[in-house]
Parts: structure tokens; sequence; C-alpha cells
């Protein structure tokens, strides 16, 4: 078989914090027990098809920079997809990560028809099966491509024309098939088309109940097929269309309250969605674990002056280890994992940038995963809450919450003077210095 990262000999050693080389991990030790887990089980970290390896490195000014030769337009088209599958999971090897998760569209190319496209993914998958079995590295999820192709420019499931909806739903059966051929632990379904450009033309009530339509019916097939996996729903609140229906979390978990799928359908978070939101990376897990659908995460950074899905490498510990904290409280992943849907700049040319690119990111999280631990062990964040919600556990709090008590009974109690609330900090800046103070010493950057 044909080396395409030639440059990187083997298997990304772990170096500690110290290491000579470049490429190497500092934090990420894969067998290294926080809190009595493998990191590797914690984090659950998978590297992503569609960015790494079907993108030349276009953006909408200019054509491709990337150095990939499995893309050559020279190449037939199923060859080029077998030189893709080579390099993928030659890279996913070295790089030592156990997941990987893709699109349809990533994996095998479009053929003359539906039946032809449909023969090539079925190939491809079988080609993906023997890699994985080679090499041990097994799906996160795998999603449909509902995006791309003409067919879908106003949407898929929320598509005026029930044509579109019709193929949309084949494509996304035949892209469970190959999750399930594969043993993939979960099903993605990001909704990149699923919204509107102007509300001159948009019925919003009929796009839902066509939105819900299809939810149910994957998760109908889910069952009838008998796939384990999660099906997890990726919140983007637009780019592409003006505006996303699955807006955030809490619009998420609003429609799947709505449509009777709580339970049956979980989030796949990413980072750089929750801040074009409007919202903290933070605040999208802690909205989806506090209301039971957390599945996964898309993990990626946006760019703090830049208005769109720049899907950078996550680099920053600070704001990772707040996430692993929750998510760790929360007991870790079952079916999800860190995916990196992140991409490389548009000059990062060689093919070993994607190496420095998964191993900086790698490190991110493996870092943010020891100060996460640490926060947890200190306990202080979790005791700081315990006590500003302890009033809650007494007469008064499980009374209201109890429903024992009405506004009258309330109001009676205010009058006879037996209720008279005082105010108390809020503590932030304690709690910050506190973070920080864990997050140094982790670091070693203080005491
Ligand atoms: C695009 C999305 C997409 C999904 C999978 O912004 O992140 O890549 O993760 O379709
Ligand atoms: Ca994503
Ligand atoms: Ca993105």
């Amino acid at each position: 078989m044909v080396e395409f990262f030639a440059d990187v000999p083997g298997r990304i050693p772990f170096g500690g914090p110290e290491a000579a080389a470049d490429l190497a991990y500092r934090a990420y030790d894969p067998d290294r027990l926080v809190l009595g887990k493998r990191m590797e089980d914690h984090l659950r970290p998978a590297v992503c098809y569609w960015h790494s390896f079907a993108s030349p490195g276009m953006d909408i000014f200019g054509q491709g920079t990337f150095d990939r030769p499995w893309i050559d337009p020279g190449v037939d088209p199923m060859g080029a997809a077998r030189q893709k599958m080579d390099a993928a999971f030659e890279f996913i090897a070295k790089l030592g990560v156990p997941f990987f998760c893709f699109h349809d569209t990533d994996m095998a190319p479009a053929g003359a028809d539906y039946a032809e496209t449909k023969r090539n993914l079925e190939a491809m998958v079988e080609y993906a099966a023997e890699h994985m079995r080679r090499t041990g590295i097994r799906l996160l999820w795998g999603t449909a491509n509902l995006f791309g192709h003409p067919r879908f420019a106003a949407g898929a499931a929320t598509n005026p024309d029930p044509e579109a909806f019709a193929y949309a739903a084949a494509q996304v059966k035949n892209a469970i098939d190959a999750t399930h051929r594969l043993g993939g632990v979960n099903y993605v379904l990001w909704g990149g088309r699923e919204g509107y450009e102007t509300l001159l033309n948009t019925r919003l009530r009929r796009e839902a109940e066509q939105l819900a339509r299809f939810l149910t019916l994957v998760v109908e097939y889910k069952h009838q097929i008998g796939f384990k996996g999660a099906i997890l729903v990726e919140p983007k609140p637009q780019e592409p269309t003006k505006h996303q229906y699955d807006y955030d979390v809490a619009a998420v978990h609003g429609f799947l309250e709505r449509y009777g799928l709580v339970g049956e359908v979980f989030v796949n978070i990413e980072a750089n969605h929750a801040t074009l939101a409007g919202h903290s990376f933070h605040h999208e897990v802690v909205y989806a674990i506090d209301h039971g659908i957390f599945g996964s995460i898309d993990a990626n950074r946006g760019d703090p002056q830049c208005g769109w899905d720049t899907d950078q490498f996550p680099n920053s510990v600070e704001e990772m280890s707040l996430v692993l904290f929750e998510i760790l409280r929360a007991g870790g992943f079952t079916t999800g994992g860190f995916n990196f849907d992140a991409k490389l700049r548009r000059q990062s040319i060689d093919r070993s940038d994607l190496f420095h690119a998964h191993v900086g990111g790698l490190d991110t999280l493996a870092q943010s995963l020891l100060v996460a631990a640490r926060l947890i062990e200190e306990g202080a964040l979790e005791q700081a809450r315990d006590e500003r919600y302890a009033a809650w556990s007494g007469p008064l709090g499980r009374g209201i919450i109890e429903r024992n008590l009405t506004l009258a009974d309330l109001e009676q109690q205010v009058v006879a003077g037996t209720i008279d609330p005082h105010p108390v900090s809020g503590r932030q800046e304690r709690l910050e210095n506190l973070v920080n103070r864990t997050l140094w010493r982790a670091l070693g950057t203080g005491h």
C-alpha cells in the first residue's frame, strides 16, 4: 500500500511536557488513568473525514491549496475514493486516535444515478470495514450530506417539494445502514439547509411538521433495524441559511419536547456553532446535560473577530476545562466523544500540518481533562453551587416545588413577616480565581 504520510514514520509517541520532538504528545497519554478511567476512554477522540481528507483547501474566493494526491481529478472516482480511505486510515492510525466520523459523500463518489451512488457507498463501506478490522479504529458516527447537492437548496426534510424529502429519506436510510454496518455508536443529523433564506416564501409551521416527521422516521428506522447507536441532532443557528431551525440546544430541546422525541434524540454540540448562536460553548454543554439530551461534541473553535464558522482546531485549555468539568460531573460520555470537526487554514498546505493540528487539539483536550479532574477532586465549585441553593431543601423551598403552596399562601407568609429575603454574594470573582488557581496548578505555572 502507498504510504501517504511518509514524513511521519510511525505512531505519534507520548513524550511528556518536555518532549523534544514537535510531533509528540505532551499531555495526551491514552492509557493514563484520570479519576480511575483511561484518558482515551474519557475523551473518545475522533478524526473527521470531510475536513481532513475530502477538502482540497478551497474557500469561497479561491481554489484548493492542499497537497492531497488522493483528490487528484485525474484518478477514476472509485480509485480516488479508495486512495482517500487508505490515506485516512494511515493518518488516523499514526495519530493513535480510536474513532472517525464521515458523511456518505465524503466516502463514496456520486454515480450516474441513485442506484450507482448506493452501490458506490456499499463498496466503500466494505472497504472501510477491512481497514477498521486491520487497524482497530472504530466509528463514532456517520451522517448524510443533505446540504451540498442543488436538490437540497431549499432544504431536505423542510423542502417545499415532498420529492426532495423522499430523496433525503432514501439517502439517510442508506447512511444509517452504512453506520450500522460499521458498528457506529451514533448517527448525526445536521440540518444545514433546514431553515430559510426569507420568510416571504416560507411556511414556518409546515416546515417544522416536516422536520419532525423526518426525525420520527429516522428513529423508527433505527429501531426497525436494531441500530443501538444514539441519534444526534447538531444545532447551528445559521450558515449556510439565514436562519436554521436547530438554532441552539434550547431550540432543539423545545422541538424534541414538542414532538415527543426526548429520550430518542440527543445533541451533537459544536463549539463554533455555540459561539455563532451567541452562547458560550460551556453554556450549550450545560444546557444539554441539565435537560438530559447531551450526546457528543464537535471540537473546534471560531475566531473572535469573524462572524462565520471558521472551524479551527481547539487550543484553549481555559475554555475546554470547564466543558470537561461539566461532562465529568455528569458521569462522562456514553456514546459520544470529541470529534475534531476542524480544518486547517488554507495556507497550511503540507500533509504534515494535519498532524500538527490534531496533536495540538488532542493535547488541549488532555490538558483540559486534567484540569477538570482536579476541579472535581477539589469539589469547591460543586460545594459553592450546593450552598447557593441549599435553602431549596428546607420547608419553604420544598413546599413551593412540591406544589403545596399557592400564591396566596406565599403572600400570607410575607405579610406575617416570616419571609424576608436577604441577598447573599454570588461570589463570582472568588470562583473565577478558584478555577484559575486550579488551571495554573495543573499547567505547572502556579501554586
Ligand atoms: C457544519 C457542520 C457539519 C456537521 C456534519 O457546519 O458542522 O460538518 O458536523 O454534517
Ligand atoms: Ca459539526
Ligand atoms: Ca462548523
